[in-house]
């Protein structure tokens, strides 16, 4: 990464929502790549996420575990191929409750192992619109990687869509965790910035990889 005027810190950037830059090394982020390239193949692979209301999401998905479509999970992609979803790998839970630790520490890590993973593909124009994660039952923390392309990574409240919120650049190999009192807090991804990603990655866009608990 360039030297920088200002050192990247871990920050807390509302209760319980703390930003850790450079989680993943470079060796990591490469090796969580190559699983994303393995996830996103057919059957139940990469897709376009049509919502109720006629739109499409910009960003493509790929689930691991659990299906989720708007606004339920599922075990089979009901809204696409109709296959069976891919399995949640261990290692994907172990490293979730890894960076559940760094990021908040040991207590906050949860008993119940991750279980879902929502693998999200920017190209230079997609986004996301704020939104709460919200069809879990269980209140564990959100963990949420990036790589590739630098993005904005909006984070608000828990009651509206719209301000207060902070804006916090996301690169490839940052981790984003956020649990307890911002567990429900709106976010969303208003811009992604093209050509930013590290050129030894290899990606043309975003991959962002977020890590759930179901509690079903
Ligand atoms: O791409 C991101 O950083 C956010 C993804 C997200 O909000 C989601 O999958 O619910």
């Amino acid at each position: 990464m360039d030297a920088e005027l200002f050192p990247r810190t871990r920050t807390e950037v509302a209760p319980g929502a703390v930003h850790f830059p450079d989680w993943l090394d470079a060796p990591a982020q490469r090796e969580l790549l190559a699983a994303c390239r393995e996830w996103a193949r057919p059957p139940a692979g990469l897709r376009t996420v049509r919502t109720p209301g006629g739109g499409t999401m910009t960003a493509r998905q790929v689930c691991l575990g659990w299906h989720w479509y708007p606004y339920a999970y599922a075990r089979t992609v009901v809204d696409g191929d109709g296959a069976p979803v891919k399995p949640f790998p261990v290692w994907l839970d172990e490293l979730g409750r890894r960076a559940v630790g760094a990021a908040l520490g040991a207590d906050a890590v949860t008993g119940t192992p991750y279980d879902i993973a929502l693998i999200n593909f920017y190209d230079a124009d997609a986004r996301m619109g704020m939104h709460r994660d919200g069809d879990e039952r269980s209140d564990a923390p959100v963990v949420s990687l990036s790589l590739g392309d630098t993005c904005v990574f909006r984070f608000g409240n828990t009651e509206t869509r719209t301000k207060p919120y902070t804006d916090v650049e996301l690169r490839s190999g940052d981790l984003f965790v956020f649990g307890g009192a911002s567990r429900s807090a709106y976010h969303g991804v208003p811009r992604v910035h093209p050509a930013t990603a590290p050129p030894g990655l290899g990606l043309t866009g975003r991959l962002n990889i977020t890590l759930r608990v179901s509690g079903f």
